[in-house]
């Protein structure tokens, strides 16, 4: 075999084993975050959920007496998410839940809301696509991936590598979030990336068959099918909010908060819109190691400081506050 015919079977060989996105909860450059980590602001507080059928290859088939998925309540995807595999709603074939929030979503800096499944496993994995919308009529799907091959069904309880897929909800194990940003969808024009009221959710089937649903490049996503059970399809526990509109108007307070806290070399600062605060950086001894100003409700700031406590002070509204700063490298 000559030498350029092996290396274009190798790079065959690569790309189809080709691993280009995030890797399972825990690993470096997963994207999976904790259900429990203090990036979350708030959860879905209102949800209407469509059931999809329990096989639709044949929509008369039934599982506890019914043709659609019946596990779970709606309300079991309201408030945190628990990690809990049955504190979940089932949306069965193709089955949608559309989630509601006190106060919109908006585009902050990197992720700003996350979806939670309850597989068990990191590599037992149900997907489902992911759609925003700002007045609850037009939606718009968040570009999504799959590099599973669509080749051989991956049946029941068949495993899939996380790494093969972006962008669709159900990328972690059970208690780890999918995290989406808006900033994906900057360009769409039916809807306000800073003002977000609904999310919903959609089973992605996956077969591989007729009943094939595809990812934005056109390729079918392959993940378990069948899976004829009361609880088929994707399994939602909660939708988690990390950047939510500060209405101004229902401020009484003129808040301000940072995260996280404690910080490595970078930390968030929220604050009210329509004003620049400046900020001052002391050590304990007292001495002034680093001023910022932000000018938007929501910023980032790198900084480079010793590991130990600081305090921060700035004025809102003419009262100095004061608040204490942990930096850990
Ligand atoms: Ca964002
Ligand atoms: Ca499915
Ligand atoms: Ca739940």
């Amino acid at each position: 075999m000559n030498r350029l015919l092996m290396l274009s079977i190798l790079f065959l060989q690569l790309s189809c084993w080709a691993q280009s996105y995030a890797p399972p909860a825990g690993q470096t450059g997963s994207t999976a975050i904790h259900m429990d980590s203090d990036v979350f602001t708030s959860w879905a507080s209102g949800i209407e959920v469509y059931r999809g059928f329990v096989f639709i290859e044949d929509t008369t088939f039934q599982a506890n007496g019914s043709s659609r998925a019946t596990f779970g309540s709606p309300s079991f995807a309201l408030g945190k998410a628990t990690g809990n595999s049955a504190d979940v709603v089932s949306l069965g074939d193709s089955g949608v839940a559309i989630l509601t929030f006190d106060n919109p979503i908006m585009n902050g800096p990197g992720f700003d809301f996350a979806v939670f499944e309850n597989s068990f496993s990191d590599d037992y994995l149900e997907f489902a696509f992911v759609e925003v919308s700002s007045d609850g009529e037009r939606f718009v799907r968040f570009p999504n991936h799959s590099e599973v091959q669509s080749q051989v069904q991956i049946h029941g309880f068949g495993l899939t590598d996380t790494r093969r897929i972006d962008n669709l909800a159900g990328k972690y194990r059970a208690g780890f979030g999918t995290p989406f940003d808006l900033e994906d969808l900057k360009d769409s024009t039916s809807i306000n990336i800073n003002a977000i009221t609904h999310v919903k959710v959609i089973d992605v089937i996956g077969s591989i068959g007729t009943n094939a649903t595809y990812d934005s490049q056109g390729n079918k996503i392959n993940e378990p099918y069948p899976s004829p059970y009361e609880s088929g399809g994707f399994d939602l526990d909660g939708v988690g909010v990390i950047h939510k509109e500060l209405n101004v108007a229902h401020m009484t307070t003129e808040k301000v908060s940072f995260f996280p806290n404690p910080a490595h070399d970078q930390l968030y600062v929220r604050q009210p819109a329509g004003r620049c605060i400046e900020f001052i950086i002391y050590s304990l001894e007292g001495k002034k190691v680093k001023t910022f100003e932000t000018c938007q409700p929501y910023q980032g700031v790198s900084f480079r400081l010793p590991n130990g406590i600081y305090y921060i002070t700035y004025e809102v509204s003419g009262v100095i506050e004061r608040k204490s700063l942990i930096i850990s490298n």
